[in-house]
């Protein structure tokens, strides 16, 4: 690194489902956050969560979720608030509930996701005669232009033929396209990192060094440093502090979507459950961790959803809409505060409530607060029948 500080907070994505130290499952759509002053990368958003934010977008009955995460970028927010997962671009592993592997979308704050830039408007930029187009890289630039990978090679571009290991560069308000960089340049970046590596394969993230003008990036091979995260300066380098061993992956993988992020971005408390259905007047086990050890945890649930930043701050995003009831707050007036113990963990018995008359099935959304830190956590959804 040359006169910039090594960064020290990241949201990414594996490219198969893996284990942390502290997380048992990190799925393939999971984003973790890796704070270099914690002990340990966490997962940040599960399964749940996403579910949580998506709801049930086919109506079938079951909450949905991205078919894996495989890029992710942080757009500043407006006037210099503190960044949620509302400021994040996203694309997806494979196609899902009509949403492209080459879409870039956002959450959608009433549930669900909204498309930014289609497949279908890159497609037309670039005409290819082969090959399918599935972005799986992606960084901001500035405002208006993204930097850009792809996931498979493309024949016959009007850019001519574009590999996988390719950096493109896409101005979204002239709808201008340029290889930016080739796979040939990142194959030279790695093999001066690592002193001479066999073929990269494919670039399968990308950011940028904050303060700097140098990207950031991960490939698919050599398997000893696919999670290791490159940098182009100074010809290539391995950025300091962001070494495969770093991420203590407990079950070998490769990142597929890397952003960093700034320091205001931090690990909230995560939710979960063993069901997902629940019958109307049960009980059901909300287990909650990454809490603060001893932290004070309290919670609200609702029936209706809608995603805001909030000032408290944290990654954390509001999510049970209080304005659409009934709500309760949790822990209920007759029971015992719920307090994180030392592994920052804690569980909570939530008692349902019975189904208004006629209605066969609800949807309830569950979110915690950490009373101390005054942070949101992620959110949980339910099916209560
Ligand atoms: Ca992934
Ligand atoms: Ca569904
Ligand atoms: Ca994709
Ligand atoms: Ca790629």
């Amino acid at each position: 690194m040359q006169g910039v500080a090594s960064p020290t907070h990241a949201l990414a994505s594996t490219t198969s489902d893996s284990r942390l130290p502290q997380d048992s499952i990190c799925r393939d759509e999971a984003l973790l956050l890796h704070d270099r002053n914690d002990r340990w990368p966490r997962v940040h958003t599960s399964q749940h969560a996403w579910m949580s934010y998506f709801g049930d977008m086919d109506d079938d009955g079951l909450f949905d979720y991205p078919a894996g995460i495989d890029a992710i970028c942080l757009v500043a927010p407006p006037n210099g608030a503190v960044p949620t997962l509302l400021d994040c671009y996203f694309s997806s592993d494979r196609d899902f509930h009509g949403y492209k592997d080459g879409d870039i979308f956002t959450l959608s704050t009433s549930g669900g996701v909204q498309v930014v830039f289609g497949e279908d408007e890159l497609h037309a930029l670039l005409q290819p005669s082969s090959g399918t187009i599935d972005i799986d890289a992606l960084a901001i630039w500035s405002a208006d232009i993204l930097r850009i990978s792809l996931a498979n090679n493309l024949g016959g571009t009007l850019l001519g033929d574009i590999s996988d290991g390719d950096i493109l560069e896409w101005d979204t308000s002239t709808n201008g396209v340029t290889i930016l960089a080739t796979e040939a340049d990142v194959q030279q970046w790695v093999d001066q990192a690592v002193g001479g590596a066999s073929a990269i394969g494919d670039l399968k993230s990308l950011t940028m060094l904050p303060g700097s003008n140098s990207m950031a990036f991960t490939v698919q091979a050599p398997t000893a440093d696919d999670a290791s995260v490159y940098s182009d300066e100074a010809g290539g380098s391995i950025v300091q502090g962001w070494h495969e061993s770093d991420w203590q992956f407990q079950q070998s993988t490769e990142l597929d979507a890397l952003c960093f992020v700034p320091t205001t971005f931090k690990q909230p408390v995560v939710l979960s459950t063993d069901v997902a259905y629940v019958q109307a007047g049960h009980g059901v086990k909300i287990r909650l961790r990454h809490a603060e050890p001893s932290h004070q945890l309290a919670g609200i649930a609702g029936i209706g959803v809608h995603l805001k930043a909030h000032w408290r701050g944290r990654s954390g995003l509001a999510v049970v809409d209080p304005l659409f009831g009934p709500i309760r707050l949790w822990p209920a007036a007759n029971q015992e505060n719920i307090l994180a113990d030392a592994s920052g963990a804690a569980d909570y018995v939530a008692v349902m409530p019975q189904l208004p008359p006629g209605i066969p099935a609800m949807k309830v959304w569950f979110q915690a607060m950490d009373m101390d830190g005054c942070s949101w956590s992620s959110p949980i959804v339910l099916r209560l029948e």
